[in-house]
């Protein structure tokens, strides 16, 4: 199982290395380190676990932050509507297609392997067209994929990505970014199905 003290800090070498290609097919610690990745995040997500392990809730984690320098990352998250759940395993993936346009988590990016609050804006593609190859968690099967995601996805990955590469998210935070959107995450308020914005697609009010 993996918990907080498997995960290394910044000031870790390993963080800012550039992680070698996973070659295929999957050695069987390939697939466990994946398998253990998917479940740190799955747990952490559970009030219960968390508690129990001091988890801090993650929704991506990369493998050179448990200290493993490979291009293998984990997202296990509800997209911002809480629409659509995205599990995914992946081995060597590449951003292949993006657009101009940039978005950016609106409270700032955090990071597991960050111990403390870091002010500003992480400027992200708002749409990433992802090549990579899959794992089946359950049967440990690798696919071939192409991958579209958008908005909050995209943001993940993008940082996750980002660790394959030795970048962090404290390299890349600006001051403002004014031609770029932040992403609106839906409201989920306890006892009301009420969302309070009507049209979604519309641009938030200055
Ligand atoms: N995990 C972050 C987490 O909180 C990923 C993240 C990034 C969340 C940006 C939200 C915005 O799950 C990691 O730091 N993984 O590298
Ligand atoms: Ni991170």
């Amino acid at each position: 199982m993996i918990t907080m003290k498997d995960i290394i800090r910044e000031g870790h070498p390993t963080l800012r290395k550039k992680a070698p290609s996973v070659t295929l097919p999957l050695s069987d610690e390939d697939r466990a380190t994946m398998r253990a990745m998917r479940q740190f995040l799955i747990d952490s997500q559970d009030p219960e676990k968390a508690e129990t392990y001091a988890l801090r809730p993650g929704v991506g984690l990369a493998a050179p932050q448990i200290n493993v320098s490979k291009r293998m990352i984990a997202i296990h998250t509800e997209d911002e509507s809480f629409e659509t759940l995205h599990d995914y395993c992946l081995i060597n993936p590449r951003i292949v297609r993006h657009s101009l346009a940039t978005i950016y988590m609106p409270g700032g990016e955090g990071c597991l392997s960050v111990d403390r609050e870091v002010e500003g804006l992480v400027p992200r593609h708002q749409h990433v067209t992802i090549q990579t190859q899959r794992m089946n968690p359950d049967t440990g099967v690798v696919t071939d994929e192409t991958i579209k995601l958008r908005g909050f996805l995209s943001i993940v990955i993008q940082h996750e990505i980002d660790h394959l590469d030795g970048i962090m998210f404290t390299d890349k935070t600006v001051a403002s970014l004014p031609e770029a959107m932040p992403v609106q995450f839906k409201q989920l308020e306890e006892g009301s199905s009420d969302d309070t914005n009507q049209n979604p697609k519309e641009d938030p009010p200055a």
